[in-house]
């Protein structure tokens, strides 16, 4: 049975201007802002584009790209072409950064200026490559096959393409739109596929349902666009009922914040807890969320004192809830006015959640269970990863990794990974890698690496390390941040003589925690 018409680029932006809702501000950045016929002229531009470098159906653009006008319109062109938006992490080493480029085939890449070095160094090894596009004004140094773009060679090869060249392809519900890498929760990086379909379900649930998403709001999130918290606050939820979008390309920080709020009076405001305690720590006036009707959290539970202490000061309440790369967003969630501090709140209207045991049977309300998921924007899969696909999505469910206990009036509480995995920053952080990075160190005999709690109870990596020459802690984490994306550097090292074992040899984890925590 051949899947029902849909393509979610065209019901994100060219419904809107069908619909007669052209003139209505789309995308802000900075100065710029964007309607929605201007936004529809550039992607069918960039769409364009795409098609005259030749890309077919299936053909995936990555994006190494900063949260800025031409990330947003080309992740919606690729969207409109049929093609797959690949958008990655823009805190990738060259590394990481080549084995996901080679992985995806991607037959495209669009990176910021600022990535250069880490780009052309991944892009080296890039079989399926063909083009490589800045978004900016640098000519990338491409390697020998591949052509080197201009963000605006491109426009202008798209605006030599006639009309048809712009309009959306007929795509299907089921067709692939979106892959996007995660560490999830099996270590090494695989890219959960998305349908077009997927992209409308998750507005039409935790976008409508939840945030109450309005035409009149303004979208302003700190994860970017890369991640899929991320591109479901900045570009789905807005455009899906013809609402704005606020692009912010630099780090966030209190203080870059502060700029859009004054600027820009978002009404609703996308962070992570780790974001939250550092607004709290910032002086920022307490006036500078006076436009903010809602704020949310995810990425990792929202411990109480920073959700009750930030309510306090700044006037927002914050709804906490979790979602994951592999469901694209939010599954379970607190509802504004009925916050539960503590829990992760109530499922998402459309998702079905179940807490299983060992062998698999539901446990009781009050006992802990892994959480399954259930609902129409769980991924089709990782790309060829077979087995880590048979573990995580079973069936109709989703295995979110992450533990849980159900109240009896229907509130979840997280109470940890099933697995090792951890998050820093609400992002995942697989241990095994931190360790064997260390371990390439001379002086590091054996490592162990553990997330530990704050103050705020939010989670840290810190490595335990057996030495075995003169080193110090600091010269550690510096190689760690010389050879992984920074974030995932242990921000503490502790010496021991000897990891602890079982009489097998097997690591015992918990009791390095008791271990760096004491
Ligand atoms: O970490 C989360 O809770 C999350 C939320 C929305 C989308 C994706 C993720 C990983």
């Amino acid at each position: 049975m051949r899947d029902t018409e849909f393509n979610a680029g065209a019901w994100l932006v060219h419904r809107h201007v069908c619909d007669g809702r052209g003139d209505r501000v789309a995308v802000r950045r900075g100065a710029v802002t964007l309607t929605y016929a201007e936004l529809e002229d550039l992607v069918g531009t960039v769409t364009a584009a795409l098609r005259a470098l030749g890309l077919r159906r299936d053909d995936r653009v990555l994006f190494v790209a900063n949260d800025d006008i031409p990330l947003f319109a080309g992740i919606l062109a690729a969207f409109c072409g049929g093609f797959v938006a690949v958008p990655v992490s823009t805190m990738l080493g060259a590394n990481e950064l080549g084995q996901i480029i080679a992985d995806s085939g991607a037959a495209v890449v669009v990176a910021s200026t600022e990535y250069a070095p880490q780009v052309q160094q991944a892009v080296a090894a890039a079989p399926e490559l063909r083009h490589l596009v800045c978004d900016g004004d640098t000519v990338l140094a491409a390697p020998a096959g591949v052509t080197s773009w201009t963000w605006a060679e491109l426009v202008a090869a798209g605006k030599r393409e006639p009309q048809q060249w712009r309009e959306p392809a007929v795509t299907g519900e089921d067709v692939w739109a979106l892959w996007l890498y995660t560490s999830g929760t099996t270590g090494s990086p695989k890219g959960a596929m998305h349908r077009h379909a997927n992209i409308r379900y998750v507005c039409e649930t935790y976008g409508r349902q939840v945030l109450g998403i309005r035409p009149d709001d303004v979208c302003f999130s700190i994860a970017k666009l890369f991640f899929a918290y991320g591109i479901g606050n900045s570009m789905f939820f807005p455009l899906s009922v013809g609402a704005s979008t606020v692009l912010e390309p630099r780090r966030p920080t209190p203080a870059v914040t502060a700029e859009r709020m004054a600027a820009d009076k978002p009404t609703l405001f996308f962070g992570v807890p780790t974001f939250y305690a550092a607004l709290l720590g910032s002086d920022l006036p307490d006036d500078t969320f006076v436009s903010v009707r809602l704020g949310t959290s995810a990425g990792e539970p929202l411990p109480t004192p920073l959700q009750q202490n930030f309510t306090r000061r700044f006037g927002v309440e914050i709804i906490d809830g979790i979602g994951s790369t592999e469901a694209l967003h939010i599954f379970v969630s607190n509802r504004p006015g009925e916050v539960r501090p503590g829990t992760t709140g109530r499922p998402v209207p459309g998702y079905d959640i179940e807490l299983r045991d060992g062998t698999g049977a539901r446990v009781a309300d009050g006992e802990p269970g892994a959480l399954y998921v259930r609902g129409e924007s769980i991924a089709l899969g990782y790309w060829r990863r077979a087995g880590a696909s048979r573990t995580v999505f079973a069936g109709e469910w989703l295995n979110t990794g992450d533990t849980y206990v159900r109240s009896p009036d229907g509130f979840y509480t997280c109470m940890g990974r099933s697995n090792d995995l951890l998050k820093a920053g609400g992002i995942w952080v697989s241990p095994a890698e931190v360790e064997s990075r260390l371990l390439e160190h001379p002086a590091v005999a054996e490592v162990a690496v553990v997330g530990v709690t704050d103050a705020y109870g939010l989670d840290k990596p810190v490595a335990c390390v057996v030495a075995r020459g003169e080193v110090t802690a600091e010269e550690l984490v510096q190689w760690c941040r010389d050879g992984l994306a920074a974030f995932k550097r242990p921000r503490q090292v502790v010496f021991v003589d000897v990891l602890p074992k079982t009489a097998t040899g097997k690591l015992q984890r918990f009791r390095v925690r008791e271990l760096v925590t004491d």
